[in-house]
Order: structure tokens, then C-alpha cells, then sequence
């Protein structure tokens, strides 16, 4: 089903617009798939929630300069404000945020969690601190870090083990060269649902990796011991388990789907419109069939090249008779990868972007 009804938006993102967005449960919003259009960047709007954990209280974005964050791993480990961060200088990275579990609607084995088809993506502009220049001002990274490791900010009720629920994933240190510590998120200061006052940014790589109201940075001999590190967000066969030896959801692979039309066009000329993301290098071309993969056009991106990890929207007008048309786009990334026509199922339903899954039937006349 492509068409979803909008519900009722929870309070605390009661600012998103409600019309274009797919409420699954309070802590799982998806951007409506013709909603998403063209855009260059997601509206802050628009862009989908995933909570692993209930958001803090508002009270932390009340003086957001006075967030504290303590940096470890470092040769003079401490605790630095948001103040003080934002003195340390700025970089402004266009980056697409996805969840792992986008697309997981499209796999045939009932993969469990939120049900997400193109939606738990968007386009955001992030300005905050290289990673680099904080680590730089602490006297460098410590000897033998091989991990990126962020903490974040949800308070853990008493009597839990941390690790059992803390938000916390380490991603190779090697991440650090484009990762920032943001701040602002679209030309304002990052919302408390997006993870205000400071969000771990790692362009080119999962969403569960940028870690929100980001209270811990720490360079690591070792990955976090978090559940969410060790056993969730692997990839692994149905059935099986998720332990530390599998793959973990770090770089984002290339991508595309199209946003429209979606039902229905009338005869003649049809403007086929969608979006195409390359993953940790940039989209280098998009095609598109209306024949369900029997022959392939090149598309157009439109607008700017806003970097290696953000989406470009592309448009293809074609000349389409009357009958049923099955939509398909296949993108091709710098490092010379294409979107494949299936993807092989995983147990969670992960990093789906095999292009026949995505692919939508059009009812022209
Ligand atoms: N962070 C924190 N702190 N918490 C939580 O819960 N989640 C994840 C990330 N980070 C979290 C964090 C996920 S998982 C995701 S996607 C993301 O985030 C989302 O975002 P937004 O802003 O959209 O909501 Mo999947 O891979």
C-alpha cells in the first residue's frame, strides 16, 4: 500500500505536519513517500522520528550553551559546553539521515519493527564542530582508539543496567574525518526530537549511529558494551540472533526510489520524479525503467550538487500509453555500485535497496 493515512501527531512532535506524516507508534513517524517529492532537503517538518528511547525533557534545551559533554579517549580528557564547542569553529555537511530499518516494508519474511517503506529517510543540512578540531584541542586521540563511540542523553531508570537500554553505538574511529558534532539542523538549532542540544553526526552512515543529545564522546579500544551496539543492528540470517561477529549497520549503500506519481498519471507525457542517495560516496547516476527493468533511461538530477552524502532528486519525463506501468529507478554511486534488483532478506529487515522492492505500479489513462 502506497497511500497512508496521517494519525494524530504525539505532543512532543506536535509542530511536524501531520498531512505528510505516517504515524506508527509515539516513537515512530515516517515522511509520507509523495510527500518527499523533489525536495532537496527534508523540511524539519517532514523528517521522520525513530526513538529507541522516549526523548528527555524539554528542560534540556531551556540554556543549550550550557550542555555539557564529557570528550574520553583523548591526551587531556574533560568536559566541554556547547559554548565552548561552538568556539572551537564550524563546518556545514548536507547529509542524508536514514534509519537502518528503511524499507523494511518491502521484504516478503514480516521482518519485526516499524513497518517503514522510503519515509525513515531525509535530506538535512548539519552545521557543528569537526570531530576532528575537538580532538585536536584535547591534545589528539589516545594511542590504540580504533572506535568512535557516543552516548546519549536519555536518562536510564534506576535499577536497569545501563547497557541493557542506553542509546551508545561506536563506529570505526576512521569515521571521525567527516564526522561533526551538530548543533543546528536545517538553519536552526537542532529540535529536542532530533536530538538538541548536540547530535553525533556521522555523514554516509545509519541513523542509529548519529547519536542524539549526545552527552559522551569517546574515542575506544572497544565497542560499546550497550545491547544496541553488541547484539542489535546486525545483520544476520532469519532466525538467527544478533551477536557481535555479524556486520553491523554502519555505512549506508546506494539508493533511490521514486516519489512520483505513485497510483495513477494521465497519457502522454509523465514526469517521473524521485530521489538517489550514494551512501558513503556520492550518487553518480539514476535510471529509470516504466517497464519493470526491461529498459532503463538515464534521468536528470535536479538542482545542485549539495556533497558526496546527500540525496539528489531526479526526474525522468516519459511518454507512457494507457495500461498499467511498473515504475523502477537504479542508482549507481563513485565507487561504481548499483542499486541490485533484489536484496537478500535479513532477519531485522535491514539496509533494504534492491530497486524491484521499491519498485511502484502506475495506472495510466
Ligand atoms: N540517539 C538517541 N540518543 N536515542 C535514540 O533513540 N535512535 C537512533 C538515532 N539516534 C536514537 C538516537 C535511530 S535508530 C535513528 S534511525 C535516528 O536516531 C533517528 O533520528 P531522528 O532524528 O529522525 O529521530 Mo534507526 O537506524
Amino acid at each position: 500500500a502506497i497511500a497512508q493515512e496521517g494519525g494524530k501527531l504525539p505532543a512532543y512532535v506536535a509542530w511536524k505536519d501531520a498531512g505528510d506524516m505516517i504515524v506508527h507508534t509515539d516513537e515512530t513517524l515516517e515522511t509520507m513517500r509523495a510527500a518527499q517529492g523533489d525536495a532537496l532537503v527534508t523540511p524539519s517538518s517532514d523528517l521522520y522520528i525513530r526513538n529507541n528511547l522516549p526523548a528527555p525533557s524539554e528542560e534540556i534545551v531551556a540554556d543549550r550553551d550550557a550542555w555539557e559533554v564529557s570528550i574520553e579517549g583523548v591526551a587531556e580528557p574533560g568536559s566541554m559546553t556547547l559554548g565552548e564547542l561552538k568556539l572551537l569553529g564550524s563546518e556545514t555537511v548536507v547529509a542524508v539521515l536514514q534509519c537502518s530499518g528503511n524499507g523494511r516494508a518491502f521484504f516478503d519474511h514480516e521482518a519485526s519493527g516499524s513497518q517503514w517503506a522510503t519515509g525513515a529517510a531525509g535530506n538535512v543540512i548539519w552545521t557543528g564542530v569537526p570531530v576532528r578540531a575537538v580532538a585536536e584541542a584535547l591534545g589528539g586521540v589516545a594511542a590504540d582508539m580504533v572506535f568512535l563511540t557516543g552516548t546519549g542523553g536519555e536518562e536510564i531508570p534506576e535499577g536497569l543496567p545501563p547497557e541493557s537500554i542506553q542509546v551508545e553505538r561506536s563506529v570505526p574511529v576512521e569515521a571521525m574525518e567527516q564526522a561533526i558534532l551538530a548543533w543546528d539542523m536545517n538553519g536552526e538549532p537542532v529540535p529536542l526530537a532530533h536530538g538538541g542540544p548536540l547530535r553525533l553526526i556521522v555523514p554516509g552512515y545509519y541513523g542509529v549511529n548519529n547519536v542524539k543529545y549526545l552527552k559522551r564522546l569517546a574515542f575506544t579500544a572497544e565497542e560499546s558494551p550497550a545491547a544496541i551496539q553488541q547484539t542489535g543492528y546486525r545483520v544476520r540470517p532469519v532466525g538467527v540472533s544478533g551477536d557481535p561477529s555479524q556486520p553491523s549497520m554502519y555505512e549506508m549503500s546506494v539508493k533511490s526510489w521514486i516519489t512520483g506519481p505513485l497510483e495513477d498519471a494521465e497519457t502522454g507525457e509523465v514526469r517521473i520524479e524521485g530521489l538517489a542517495m550514494g551512501g558513503t560516496s556520492a550518487v553518480t547516476g539514476v535510471e529509470v525503467s516504466t517497464d519493470g527493468g526491461e529498459s532503463w533511461q538515464e534521468a536528470q538530477f535536479l538542482g545542485p550538487d549539495m556533497g558526496p552524502y546527500a540525496w539528489r532528486p531526479f526526474v525522468l519525463v516519459a511518454d507512457l500509453d494507457a495500461g498499467t506501468h511498473t515504475l523502477a529507478s537504479r542508482a549507481t554511486n563513485g565507487n561504481g555500485d548499483t542499486q541490485p534488483e533484489t536484496f537478500e532478506p535479513n532477519e531485522r529487515g535491514y539496509g533494504h535497496n534492491g530497486w524491484r522492492g521499491h519498485a511502484v505500479d502506475v495506472t495510466v489513462g
